[in-house]
């Protein structure tokens, strides 16, 4: 029999020859000594290789077919492991098992190794991860830009209940995921000063003399799509010193100033910062962003040149998706490469601009909307600064056309914002330079019409797009929940990975009794993991056989966590009054990481450990409540929790939560939601049936009126006992071993002000609590509506979203790759 190829063969045997190759020549050891981390190593190699041979196939057919490619320009991709997901797309899970045991290793064990790669917040980062794996499962040529952090999200540890932040140090110990070519990088100017000159032809030119430049390296991860050769790209930046760096610095004698600057150079892409930061390392941020942008928009031009096309064709080459404000100085950036080193004219630069670049919005919060202040954005850009002071005077003089002795609006929609202390305002640049804005759901969309961007929504109405997020039904059920996988394949047959809509399919044996056993017992499974993982990393000892209440996401008042937490004390209060109340088992999951500086987030989590504390503790609780604080939420964590949940808290404020994605995640793998109408909640919703949601809270609207009205949290406390109590007691000190100083700054907070109205949404949540409880004790309904939330999940797939952008706002298409 002819053998395979060791670096691309699928069988077992090949891939254990493939695994003793490379831990024998790439990593030079011995079998006999190999720890785990190295065995770790080599499966990774080998799975690499098997990628590539792909990742080839792939560029090759780019850069030869008339192809237009999806460039998702993003400061964060939180991709989580790789391994088992990329073992899940080449479709060789089972044989990598095989292989690995025949060199007496477990493959599970050597997953679990495998650092995260955080490159990211929460959300919105996870989100580009996700488009990125159903880029290239629906075969669309893309790329993904962005930043090669060092240090990613921090690692979150708790101690004495507090969240302590640890650096995150995923690169220790090599990534063997990435390739870095070496034949490609871009320089980047910062600082300094523009001088204008005419050309020989006599033309009006702008040559920006920078006070340094740094050097941009792409380090490459290739993403395969499931079951198919098309391999793209995430190609990250990682910043160098430029070798002969402001000798002129030094001659005039700023030597603090150069050596700053190169200090500068050297750490742009050291740490990601955590968001929810009002003022930290604004500088550094506003670096980054340039830099990965130029970075990449220069790389996109260059690739328009190896092809030896006109730049008049670019906006038919790539689609440049901005994800949020944080690359929006692309819209400056391109118009700079263009006019000042293209040499091409304002008008069709312009033009190429906008038929390139798209918008999308994540949030309404006011404090989470990108401005920068002029002095630092001139003493950094100087010449993108120009550049954006063009186009606001071109867009404001055609706003004044439109609207003539119009002020106040001009004012509104200028680029600038010149009340007080004058900034740039990214949200506006980027809908100016974009030819499609779009929000994260439809709700969002909406609001986002009405507020943030009205006046531009008045202006160019047809500019505006809704596109409602998903998430990877590979990685959030495939990887992650293995069990619930195969009773899906055996029920529907597999084509829902890739048509999560063949789930439907699932609605005609949601009440039969043998399915519904089957279903109860995969959950029930995933909770036993769950527990075992709860009693090592928190040393709780919680029972699957309770309601699993799981509340994770990033830490934030708009979030409300502390609503879930009054419920839970007013549980706690209810039982200690009546021992003998008859009450349904919960166990309350909280994950999520604070912003270092968010004050009121991290006391949000003292609070909750406090809670679990005494509650856990309190032998008058028989155990039948739980709370669990689980450190360190991050992808890998997350593949424990979603599928051990029977509940999915989403319970922002009304209008706060642009879209959510965990709430996603949940369904998907068969809990229930209780939750506002905010976000992608609605559609959630509207998508599984009112009778299977639970649904409480003010609407968007109302949390409006309310406030207009003046809101009177107080008000709210008077009329409810359970309430005055559970916050008397957290101001007691009873969870705080007795000091009452601790929650005084929580408590005051909601007694006073309660800017997220969690006290006026507490009974109604409350009560919404005790239909959930109703639900669960007939467990055929139950079971009932957790098989139905799966079943109708179809849309929540990020394939489902990735086909909209390209429909909707990209005009890409797909473009099928055979092996080379
Ligand atoms: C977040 C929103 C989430 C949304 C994700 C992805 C930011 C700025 N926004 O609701 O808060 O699901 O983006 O769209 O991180």
């Amino acid at each position: 029999m002819p053998s395979e190829p060791t670096r691309t063969g699928l069988s077992a045997e090949t891939l254990a020859r493939a695994v003793l190759d490379n831990l024998a020549y790439l990593q030079a050891r011995l079998p006999e000594i190999a720890t785990p981390h190295d065995w770790y190593m080599a499966l990774s190699y080998s799975v690499r290789d098997r990628l590539l041979a792909r990742w080839v196939s792939t560029v090759r057919a780019y850069a030869a077919r008339d192809v237009k490619i999806a460039c998702y320009l993003s400061a964060e991709f939180l991709t989580g492991p790789q391994l088992g997901n990329n073992l899940v797309n080449l479709g060789i899970e089972e044989t990598a098992r095989q292989a690995m045991r025949s060199l007496g290793q477990d493959l599970d064990r050597l997953i679990a190794l495998e650092e995260e790669p955080g490159l990211g917040n929460g959300g919105l980062g996870r989100l580009a991860a996700c488009y990125m794996d159903s880029l290239a499962t629906l075969q669309v040529p893309a790329v993904g830009f962005g930043i090669r952090y060092e240090f990613g999200i921090f690692d979150q540890e708790i101690r004495d209940g507090c969240q302590v932040e640890v650096t995150d140090k995923w690169l220790q110990k090599g990534n063997p995921w990435e390739i870095v070519p070496t034949d490609v990088s871009f320089y980047v100017n910062f600082g300094g000063h523009t001088e204008a000159q005419a050309d020989v032809e006599g033309r009006y030119r702008v040559r920006w003399v920078p006070r340094g430049r740094v050097k941009g390296v792409p380090y490459d991860t290739p993403v395969l799509g499931y079951r198919v050769n098309t391999c793209n790209t995430l190609r990250l930046w990682k910043s160098e010193a430029v070798e002969s760096f402001d000798f002129q610095g030094f001659n005039i004698g700023d030597y603090y100033g150069a050596v700053e600057q190169k200090v500068i150079s050297e750490t742009l892409s050291k740490v990601l910062y955590p968001n929810d930061e009002p003022e930290v390392g604004k500088r550094l941020r506003l670096a980054q962003q340039y830099f990965f942008v130029s970075c990449s928009l220069q790389n996109l031009l260059h690739l328009l040149d190896l092809k030896g096309e006109p730049l008049a064709r670019f906006p038919d080459r790539f689609a440049v998706q901005l994800n949020d404000t944080h690359p929006s100085i692309a819209v400056a950036e391109l118009m700079r490469l263009l006019v000042d080193e293209r040499l091409v004219p304002w008008e069709q630069a312009w033009d190429i601009t906008q038929r390139t670049l798209a918008y999308t919005n994540h949030t309404l919060l006011p404090e989470a909307l990108e401005t920068w202040g002029l002095p630092l954005f001139q003493s950094l850009l100087p010449r993108p600064l120009e550049i954006i002071y063009e186009i606001n005077r071109r867009f404001l003089d055609e706003v004044r056309r439109r609207y003539p002795g119009d002020d106040a609006r001009v004012a509104r929609l200028s680029l600038i914002d010149e009340a007080g202390e004058k900034r740039v305002r990214m949200a506006n640049l980027a809908t100016v330079g974009s030819h499609t804005v779009n929000g994260v759901a439809a709700l969002h969309s909406t609001l986002l019409k009405q507020t943030v961007l009205r006046d531009f929504a008045e202006l160019w109405p047809e500019r505006f797009q809704n596109v409602t997020n998903g998430v990877t039904p590979r990685r959030f059920v495939v990887l992650s929940n293995p069990q619930l996988a195969r009773l899906l394949t055996g029920a529907v047959g597999e084509g829902w990975v890739t048509d999560p809509s063949r789930l439907k399919g699932l609605e005609e044996r949601a009440g039969d009794a043998s399915f519904q056993e089957q279903w109860r017992r995969v959950k029930w499974q995933n909770k036993d993991a769950l527990r075992a993982r709860i009693r090592e990393r928190t040393g709780v000892v919680v029972d699957p056989d309770a309601l699993f209440d799981i509340q994770v996401k990033r830490i934030h008042e708009y979030k409300r966590q502390h609503l879930n937490v009054l419920h839970i004390v007013t549980l706690y209060q209810r039982l200690r009054q009546s021992p003998k109340l008859d009450i349904v088992p919960r166990c309350f999951v909280f994950g999520g990481k604070a912003a270092p500086g968010y004050y009121m987030a991290k006391l949000m989590i003292r609070l909750i450990n406090g809670v679990a504390e005494a509650v856990n503790n309190d032998s008058a609780m028989g155990g039948r409540l739980k709370v669990v604080f689980f450190p360190d939420f991050n992808v890998k964590n997350a593949h424990a929790i979603y599928p051990a949940a029977d509940l999915s808290e989403q319970i922002s404020t009304a209008g706060k939560e642009a879209s959510g994605t965990g709430n996603m995640k949940f369904m998907l793998n068969g809990a229930l939601t209780i939750g506002t109408l905010d976000g992608a909640n609605v559609e959630i919703r509207e998508e599984v049936g009112a009778e299977n949601f639970f649904l409480f809270g003010l609407t968007a609207e109302e949390v409006d009126r309310v406030k207009r009205e003046g809101y009177r949290p107080a008000a709210y406390v008077e009329a409810n006992a359970e309430l005055r109590q559970a916050l008397d007691l957290i101001g007691s000190g009873h969870f705080s071993r007795g000091d009452r100083e601790v929650f005084r700054p929580l408590v005051e907070n909601l007694l006073h002000s309660d800017p997220f109205l969690v006290l006026a949404d507490y009974a109604g949540y409350v009560a919404c609590q005790e239909r959930v409880s109703a639900a669960w004790q007939d467990p055929k309904r139950w079971t009932r509506m957790s098989i139905l939330n799966t079943a109708r999940a179809g849309k929540f797939s990020s394939d489902r979203a990735i086909r909209e952008y390209c429909e909707k706002i990209w005009g890409a298409r797909p473009v099928r790759i055979a092996l080379d």
